[in-house]
């Protein structure tokens, strides 16, 4: 067992590591104000191959394995994790899903352009009364002629007015429940898809998250993903990459959190000494120190998994479930040891509490994470 990393990965930390502290950082806490989105910032991650990273390069990708992807994820999430969701959201979960299931031509329209970052796409499961129950999509897709008509609403979609395509799940044939359900390519701009208005967040506030509304949209037969009725698999296939991805973001945070905290506890004084000759700060740090250090580990044993053709639907879930318990309870106690200071926005780890919440929620929660486990355990 080998625990260091390789050259290139190591290359790939640095570059990534630059371009937080370099580009993200300098904006990072007026766009959270704001609830700005990083599009300057999301141009350049493309321009540096941050958006497609694991695609094949003939499709315009970086042909990287997923290791090098969640380093860089981390690296980012530790400075700015509204622009790390976009490139999550672009990489694991639009990019994989259509490089994997993908027509030909699908591939050659679609995803050359998102690998590149030249568009960034979305990806559109949940619904007003389908977010963790995920089989229930209420979104019809029903066919006529040479396409499917597309009517519902998507709701706290990632990128929601900011990408140019999107994968839309919906139902085509209600009676068969899951394995009537259908994936599809939606561009925006299409008659009848309407963006609704932006929701106002917690956390990760430079990232466009909106409610989706389609009203008779026709969508040409040749934009749907797989076979008739494969749409459920491939939204659940996808997600347990996803779930690497925000597994990642949540190291990125915890380790961003824990940094902060340990530089501040060696500069601020009380009772006439850094406040880390105190055990009471010094063993906050060896605890979070520790936790993320099994965090880490989470993560990169789910992303060697996914490498090295082991299933990663357990090891993604473990990673993501403990990885998001880590950043929450992290930021916190970051925002604890910087006292008063860590109620002030200039110290960034206020922000990093906020950001941190909602890795314990989207792409499935903690609860559904624990299903995922139980169940995979539980199999003969
Ligand atoms: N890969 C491939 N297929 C999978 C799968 C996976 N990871 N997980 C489930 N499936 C398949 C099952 O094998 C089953 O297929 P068959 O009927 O052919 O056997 C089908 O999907 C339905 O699975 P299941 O019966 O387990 O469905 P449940 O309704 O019990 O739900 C959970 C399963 C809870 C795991 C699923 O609904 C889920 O992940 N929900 C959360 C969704 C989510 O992450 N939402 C966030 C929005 S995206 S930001």
């Amino acid at each position: 067992m080998d625990f260091s990393l390789s050259e290139e990965h190591l290359m790939i930390q640095q570059a990534a590591r630059d371009f937080a502290n370099n580009v993200l950082l300098p904006g990072v806490i007026e766009r959270d104000e704001k609830q700005q989105f990083p599009t300057e910032e999301v141009k350049q991650m493309g321009e540096l191959g941050f958006l497609g990273m694991m695609v094949d390069p003939k499709y315009g990708g970086g042909g990287m394995d997923t290791l090098s992807y969640v380093i860089a994820m981390e690296e980012l999430s530790k400075v700015d994790a509204s622009a790390s969701v976009v490139m999550s959201v672009n990489n694991s979960l639009v990019c994989w899903g259509l490089e994997h299931f993908g027509t030909e031509a699908q591939k050659e329209k679609y995803l050359t352009k998102l690998a590149t970052g030249e568009v960034i796409g979305a990806f559109c499961l949940s619904e007003p009364e389908a977010g963790s129950d995920a089989t229930s999509q209420k979104t019809t897709a029903i066919e006529k002629d040479d396409h499917y008509v597309l009517n519902g609403t998507k709701n706290w979609i990632t990128n929601g007015s900011s990408a140019d395509f999107y994968l839309v799940i919906a139902q085509t044939y209600p009676e068969k429940k899951h394995k009537g359900i259908n994936a599809f390519i939606v561009e925006k701009g299409w008659e009848g898809f309407e963006i609704g208005p932006k929701e106002q967040k917690m956390g990760i506030r430079g990232s466009d998250t909106h409610s989706l509304i389609f009203n008779d949209v026709k969508v040409p037969k040749e934009n749907r993903i797989g076979e008739d009725g494969f749409g459920f698999k491939f939204a659940m296939k996808t997600l347990s990459g996803g779930r690497i991805g925000i597994a990642s973001q949540a190291l990125g945070i915890a380790a961003g959190a824990y940094e902060l905290a340990r530089k501040y506890s060696k500069e601020r004084k009380s009772f006439g000494t850094e406040i880390c000759n105190h055990q009471a700060i010094a063993f906050k740090l060896a605890d979070m120190h520790t936790q993320i250090e099994a965090a880490r580990h989470l993560v990169y044993k789910a992303a060697w998994d996914k490498d090295n053709g082991n299933n990663y639907d357990v090891s993604g879930a473990m990673a993501k479930l403990y990885a998001s318990q880590v950043a929450m309870d992290t930021a916190i106690e970051a925002v604890q040891i910087h006292g008063g200071n860590g109620y002030v926005k200039e110290y960034h780890v206020e922000r990093l509490m906020r950001d941190a919440k909602i890795t314990q929620i989207y792409e499935g929660t903690s609860e559904i994470q624990k299903i995922v486990i139980s169940r995979g355990l539980l199999q003969d």
